[in-house]
């Protein structure tokens, strides 16, 4: 109970802001908590968020809700320019969480007096608040980056060019064609350039709202923004991955037998590159997979997969029959001479019902 008088002038005001920056604190908890739950549908931030409202809605004295009545308050229904362009998730995740720390900060300052129980609950749940929304807008990306994986069938892959400007301009052609995964690959050159050109795709990925994914280098992908990684079985393992990326990123695994591939489900992958399925000059000393073991290997997998390995417009029939239905690929698209059109191509041959 607040040890004051609720008939004193002073004390009354300091209700007030109490009451009203409870209802923001509890309202902006309900955006986080619906978001939580019908768009991410995780519960287990439901709950807590759900929790933190409940210690709110008790601690919402009736003191506090019976001032309103006294005074008036002139600024009632003041909209901002900011809420009017609210538009993403993350934006609407961002701008609540920052209303809900506000208010319980002036919650945890004027209650220090006169309730310090109250004073000391808003101080806990604004800390906890603070990682949440980083949880909240961490697990939006992924979900983001999971969909793209699922919704799309055609992964490319870059090759080395000799020349930057010719990479870039193919790399654009082919989103402008629909593709919406680009893994950036390299093997050669120095980490100056390769940075410089990675962070050149990423904008180019980010303009037409696809993936982008750095292959085996994760500095190269941490310092990129890159939206996830590709290893292989000789690369850096997916736990200390996943620890130096955090769970907003993707990690892609190639692995081409029972045992890599349960462990990357087991490490939690979250989609893997199986092949190659036919040879390619692309990765010359590896020996082609048989198209039933491909299937052996799928047959229960959740998680997206891309075959991956000699893959062209022609043969992509033959894999949809087999149920093969999403691919990777490096020389068909790089070596085009018309990246657009081939890619618009294989978007098609993907896409048909068969
Ligand atoms: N991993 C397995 S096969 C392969 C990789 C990276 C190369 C695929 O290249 P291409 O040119 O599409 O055959
Ligand atoms: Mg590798």
């Amino acid at each position: 109970m607040p040890n004051s008088n609720p008939t004193n002038a002073e004390d009354l005001r300091i209700y007030q802001i109490i009451d009203a920056n409870l209802d923001r604190a509890r309202e902006g908890l309900r955006v986080l908590e619906d978001w939580a739950r019908f768009g991410l549908g995780k519960e287990k931030y439901v709950e807590r968020i759900k929790n933190f409202r409940q210690i709110l809605g008790k601690n919402h004295l009736e003191v506090y809700k019976q001032s309103r009545n006294h005074i008036e308050d002139k600024s009632k229904g003041l909209t901002h320019q900011e809420q009017i362009n609210r538009k993403t998730s993350e934006q609407i995740i961002s701008s609540n969480s920052g209303r809900v720390q506000e208010a319980l900060r002036v919650i945890e300052e004027f209650s220090r007096l006169n309730n310090h129980e109250l004073s000391k609950v808003a101080s806990e749940i604004r800390y906890e608040i603070y990682t949440i929304e980083i949880d909240l807008l961490s697990l939006n990306k992924c979900m983001k980056s999971e969909e793209i994986l699922k919704e799309n069938d055609l992964y490319v892959i870059t090759d080395q060019k000799d020349n930057l400007d010719n990479l870039l301009e193919v790399i654009e052609e082919i989103l402008i064609a629909g593709v919406r995964i680009i893994q950036y690959r390299f093997k050669t050159g120095t980490d100056k350039d390769h940075l410089r050109e990675a962070i050149q795709i990423k904008n180019l990925c980010k303009k037409y709202n696809s993936l982008f994914i750095v292959n085996d280098r994760l500095d190269i992908a941490l310092a990129s923004n890159a939206d996830g990684i590709h290893l292989g079985q000789d690369d850096l393992n997916l736990k200390t991955a996943r620890k130096l990326l955090g769970y907003s990123k993707i990690i892609g695994i190639s692995a081409n037998n029972e045992i890599d591939i349960s462990y990357a489900l087991e490490e939690g992958c979250d989609y893997i590159g199986i092949g190659p399925v036919f040879e390619t000059a692309t990765k010359k000393n590896k020996k082609p997979l048989d198209i039933e073991k491909i299937k052996t290997l799928t047959t229960d997998l959740k998680i997206p997969w891309f075959a991956i390995g000699g893959i062209k417009v022609n043969n992509i029939s033959y894999l949809r029959r087999n149920g093969i239905k999403k691919v990777a690929l490096v020389s068909q698209l790089m070596n085009s001479e018309n990246p657009k059109e081939d890619a618009i191509m294989i978007l098609k041959e993907l896409s048909h019902e068969n």
